[in-house]
């Protein structure tokens, strides 16, 4: 838990969402902002602020990670059309929560990985 984390909030249930998965390590919720008509966030409970920082910390967690996004993708549909996962990683990529998180996105074509 960190101090004033709004995913660690989440993780703990101290603040309303819509879970859409729980293991005993993660939770996968749907964004306040979605992007596309499917836009789930997954998190591991332990506060680690970025994707790489996990990585280093602890890669069996970062392991967990993606096989909740691939579960969930599963579970809302995403697997046959296919989805997009992005973990946004500090300033240029436009990071605004530093609790690391994947976005699984898709329901309908994406368009081009970057704007340009
Ligand atoms: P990022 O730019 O990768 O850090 O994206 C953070 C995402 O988190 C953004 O799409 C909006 C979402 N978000 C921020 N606060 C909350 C919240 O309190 N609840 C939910 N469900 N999503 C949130």
């Amino acid at each position: 838990m960190s101090d004033n984390c709004v995913f660690c909030r989440i993780a703990l249930r101290e603040l309303p969402t819509e879970l859409v998965h729980e293991s005993p390590n993660t939770v996968a919720f749907r964004d306040l902002r979605p992007q596309a008509p499917v836009h789930v966030l997954v998190i591991p409970k332990p506060h680690h602020p970025d994707v790489a920082t996990l990585a280093a910390a602890d890669p069996a967690l970062a392991g967990e990670v993606l096989s909740t996004a691939a579960a969930v993708a599963e579970a809302e549909g995403l697997r046959a059309d296919g989805f997009r996962l992005i973990f946004n990683t500090g300033r240029y990529a436009g990071q605004e929560v530093f609790h690391v998180h994947a976005h699984v996105v898709g329901g309908a074509p994406l368009g081009p990985m970057l704007s340009s």
